[in-house]
């Protein structure tokens, strides 16, 4: 660790930066750039280490920011409440201050780069005065790995450096691979909450009203500003590994994509990976540590929320995790849903807006401990909500918000695949797309090649979460599960994926599939279980890469053959109920939908490559024939 103060440094040759642990000059002077900038009183080189890490959660606690949790329960592990005007990420609040409005293109937020950076320099003036800065080397994949990227970022939040800490390989080593490089992205977050000498500081320092998520794709930079929250200022995750990602991987060959990859083994079989996209709140976590409810099947997880995908010289397409955490959705996490997260939450966790049971109430056995929607039936009390209020079971707001978060390492989930860290990557089999839908969309449909995967990734549409700030709840089309999370034009970005589909032989790709865990019954009742038995539309995707299901022609692509899905154990009536539902297509309510998906196409802008025009007149005219 090394940190040194602003009247140390300002002793020193400035481009030094204080007791730098680097000798690159990119490094220092993008640095020093900034110290002159953003003003701090102290600035510190992080290190990754762990005498490190305790040091700032100490110094966490002492300042209110953490409230330490009971060790018996989970050792080294600590709750933040944060502002409740910092709860979730700000799309409106996001940019792609790409070079051309139409470069960022119809689905994302455009600022001229200039301007916004005029304009956000002003905001990032002094902005960390009464502050330290920190400086949080880290890679995005396992170090050194051909496939993994490298970012430095800059903040002013110990509360962002921890959780850096868990969720990238942060620090040091990260720092060496930096300087053999020259190259990283460059990541400016500040909390925007200066302080004047002797003011007092809160417990969650944010700035809402100025909050700026600015990605510069063209130049690989993103600034970052005003909030403390999630994806808004771990910069590493959505910023970094989706919206600047993307463009890199655009540029070069390869593919960022919001997704989750498992490997599953069938019983005596060989083991395969596949990659799934789903929107925030989806399931994601659950599905990437199911435990499956069929016998003899087996999942591992190798991540839960992002995959990097390159060809490799055998013309597979090989995927890492580029994160070294998770960072989950606390609430509905329970024994029900995903056991092994809760084993994961053993200890060196960060819980942010969970409910938590006072500290020292007299007497109470469970004492300064988390809790959260689900985690149990009845809900411990007293019970503290994510206010830091006393919470009542009658109250009708819930104890935990609703995107309150666990942040632990990823190797303590029992379910970790032996190889999530392997730098080659993983050969992907399959890719699945996924959304919330209560209606329409089947539970497994294969596409009957690329191009007509690309249109239904595509096409994908869900309802709305408090992932993000904003109504919940709302169907939006969400192409590739992506929408918040490309950084650039979505018709280049669909163009993409069609070329990917010409990067490598058509029985090397994989196959893709579309997905949907959430069909209603009429009383508004989840048709299909979910969970562990999502293993059986698993093992059906696996028989189809090994050529052993039965599959159906439908309009809509290849469903499940009657019989070849594996429903065994289900009770007689649901499994009727699934069969007639869940794994039909019902050409009527189809073809009502071609105008509203010709018109999201079309919303999509001109662009969007004319072959998904073409697969919709094809959709069109099976349903017409059907
Ligand atoms: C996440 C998200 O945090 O998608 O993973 O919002
Ligand atoms: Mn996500």
């Amino acid at each position: 660790m090394a940190t040194t103060t602003a009247q140390e440094s300002d002793t020193e040759d400035p481009i030094t930066t204080g007791a730098a642990p680097t000798s690159s000059r990119v490094v220092l002077e993008w640095v020093e750039q900034w110290r002159n900038i953003l003003q701090p009183d102290a600035v510190h080189w992080c290190d990754g280490s762990p005498q490190e890490y305790d040091q700032l959660c100490n110094e966490m606690v002492a300042a209110g920011t953490f409230l330490r949790i009971n060790p018996d329960n989970h050792p080294n592990s600590f709750l933040a409440l944060s502002d409740p005007r910092d709860v979730a990420r700000v799309e409106e609040q996001t940019f792609i201050a790409a070079a051309t409005r139409e470069d960022a293109g119809p689905t994302n937020n455009w600022r001229d780069p200039t301007e916004l950076k005029e304009k956000l320099l002003a905001d990032f003036s002094g902005a960390m005065k009464g502050r330290t800065l920190y400086v949080v080397p880290f890679c995005m994949g396992p170090l050194g790995s051909h496939i993994s990227q490298y970012g430095i970022q800059l903040t002013d939040s110990p509360y962002v450096v921890v959780n850096m800490d868990i969720m990238t390989r942060m620090g040091q080593s990260a720092l060496k691979h930096i300087e053999a490089k020259g190259q990283f992205v460059r990541c400016v977050h500040s909390l925007g909450y200066p302080l004047a000498a002797g003011e007092a500081d809160v417990a969650w320092p944010c700035n809402p009203d100025k909050r700026c998520i600015a990605h510069f794709p063209e130049t690989r930079e993103i600034w970052s500003f005003g909030s403390g929250y999630g994806g808004n200022a771990l910069l590493g995750k959505k910023c970094f590994a989706l919206r600047i990602a993307s463009v890199m991987a655009r540029d070069d060959g390869w593919m960022a994509e919001h997704m989750l990859i498992l490997g599953v083994t069938p019983p005596n079989g060989e083991k395969k990976y596949i990659a799934a996209a789903f929107p925030s709140q989806c399931g994601k976590t659950n599905m990437a540590m199911m435990v499956p409810s069929i016998p003899g099947w087996k999942v591992e997880t190798v991540g839960d929320d992002i995959a990097w995908m390159r060809f490799g010289d055998d013309g597979q397409l090989y995927a890492i995790n580029p994160e070294a955490g998770f960072f989950g959705v606390a609430p509905g996490t329970s024994d029900k849903t995903n056991p092994n997260a809760l084993k994961a939450l053993v200890g060196n966790c960060i819980f942010t807006n969970v409910a938590h049971t006072p500290p020292n109430a007299n007497g109470f056995v469970g004492a300064d401990d988390v809790w959260w929607e689900d985690l149990s039936e009845t809900p411990p009390s007293p019970l503290m909500d994510w206010h830091g209020q006393n919470w009542q079971p009658d109250s009708d707001r819930p104890a935990a918000h609703p995107n309150a978060r666990f942040t632990v390492p990823a190797a303590q989930a029992p379910c970790i695949a032996p190889e999530w860290e392997d730098p080659k990557g993983v050969p992907i089999s399959a890719i699945m797309f996924g959304g919330r839908r209560a209606d329409a969309v089947p539970l497994v449909t294969e596409a009957r090649d690329w191009e007509h995967g690309v249109f239904l990734g595509a096409i994908m549409s869900s309802e709305t979460t408090a992932a993000a700030a904003g109504a919940v709840g709302k169907i939006r089309f969400d192409p590739f599960a992506m929408l918040p999370f490309m950084g650039y034009n979505v018709g280049d970005y669909i163009a993409h994926w069609l070329e990917i589909g010409n990067s490598t032989s058509p029985e090397q790709l994989p196959k893709l599939f579309w997905v949907n865990w959430f069909r209603r019954d009429s009383d508004n009742h989840f048709i299909w279980p979910g969970f562990g038995d999502n293993a059986r539309v698993v093992k059906w995707v696996v028989e189809r890469i090994q050529g052993t299901a039965e599959a159906m022609d439908t309009p809509l692509g290849l469903l499940p053959a009657p019989d070849s899905l594996d429903l065994s154990g289900i009770d007689a009536e649901l499994r009727e109920q699934i069969q007639a539902e869940l794994l039909t297509c019902d050409p009527d309510s189809w073809s009502e939908e071609i105008p509203r998906l010709k018109q999201h196409l079309e919303q999509l802008g001109n662009r969007v490559p004319r072959k998904l025009f073409d697969q919709l007149d094809s959709l069109k005219r099976r349903l017409e024939t059907a």
